[in-house]
């Protein structure tokens, strides 16, 4: 099952000075520190997420994750997904696809680590009722952890590709998936 992350921290304030302007500015200063110090340790590349059918149960996400420190990803979260999960699908006996849930996925400083049709994936599981077309884009926050134990969220845009969408290397893609 997926695990919820609802740990908010706190925001550490020391201005005595409410003024809403005041407060803005210092909240736009604090996010905007917080993103860098999130894009600085890991890059996405081209994310992009499998479009869904009405009434289909789960789709994937794919991208590229460049760390420039070590940092390990601990989960996902999505709006359009109930449940999300690390996945990673490899060959089985008899040339059949099996597919395993990944608690965590460790990227060492300077590795890249590529989510692709047919490997490693985040798995969007128990969908909104509404379909995912192309043309969309579809929200994913990555939960991290970096290498001291903070826990950091990078979201990410990944733009809605056809159902038979491949990554175009002769793979048999992710639609023979059966979920729970
Ligand atoms: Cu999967």
């Amino acid at each position: 099952m997926c695990e919820k992350f609802a740990k908010d921290e706190a925001m550490n304030m020391t201005s005595g000075h409410f003024s809403p302007r005041a407060f803005a500015a210092a909240a736009g200063l604090v996010l905007t520190v917080g993103l860098n110090a999130a894009h600085a340790q890991l890059s996405i590349e081209d994310p992009w997420v499998k479009g869904a059918a009405q009434g289909q149960m789960a789709t994937a996400a794919y991208m590229t994750l460049k760390a420039t420190q070590a940092i390990k990803l601990t989960g996902a979260e999505s709006p359009v997904a109930g449940i999300v999960e690390i996945h990673q699908m490899s060959m089985g006996p008899n040339d059949a696809m099996t597919m395993r849930a990944v608690p965590q996925l460790d990227i060492a400083a300077g590795q890249s680590v590529e989510l692709k049709p047919g490997g490693l994936h985040i798995m969007l599981m128990d969908l909104n009722k509404t379909p995912i077309k192309p043309g969309q884009t579809v929200p994913i926050t990555l939960l991290l952890q970096t290498a001291d134990g903070k826990t950091v969220k990078q979201p990410v845009s990944a733009a809605v590709r056809p159902l038979t969408a491949r990554d175009g290397k002769g793979d048999k893609g992710d639609g023979g998936h059966k979920h729970h």
